[in-house]
């Protein structure tokens, strides 16, 4: 079923670069309201469990070293479309590939560290949403 939520995450590399505030700004300013929001950082089994769909990718490692490598920040975001629209706001994986004025083409170095996360549907949206929040920390 359709919902109007997605999961982000801030990188480690856009924390480590200073790029919190104006990441928050640009999603803000593109109509997304923030449900949930902390700053946390991720033991190995947290992204291992995290990105287990890539468990038999051969950047799994280097993943998973790098989402454990600081703080992120996670938040869930709602709007109409919420999961396309977010998507379209961060850009292609790859920030060679992302189009002018998206988050990546912004603030990402590599198609690794791409400062960034953006749920692909609104089932994984509820996944990961789940994963990172209890109830209570949904408003
Ligand atoms: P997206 O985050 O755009 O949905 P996915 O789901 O294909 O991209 O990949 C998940 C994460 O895995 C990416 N955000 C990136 O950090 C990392 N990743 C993807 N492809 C590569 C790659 N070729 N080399 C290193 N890391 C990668």
């Amino acid at each position: 079923m359709a919902t109007n939520k997605t999961f982000t995450m801030i990188k480690p590399d856009a924390v480590e670069n200073g790029h919190i505030g104006a990441i928050l700004e640009k999603i803000n300013a593109s109509g997304f309201r923030i449900v949930a929001m902390k700053l946390t950082h991720m033991t190995q089994h947290d992204a291992e469990t995290f990105y287990a769909v890539h468990k038999e990718r051969p950047f799994f490692g280097e993943l998973v070293e790098f989402m454990t490598r600081g703080p992120i920040v996670a938040a869930i975001l709602e709007k109409e479309n919420a999961v396309e629209d977010f998507r379209a706001l961060i850009g292609a994986t790859n920030p060679v590939d992302a189009a002018e004025g998206t988050i990546r083409k912004l603030y990402a170095s590599s198609v690794g560290e791409n400062a960034v996360h953006g749920s692909d549907s609104d089932d994984n949206a509820a996944i990961e949403s789940a994963f990172h929040f209890s109830g209570r920390e949904m408003y």
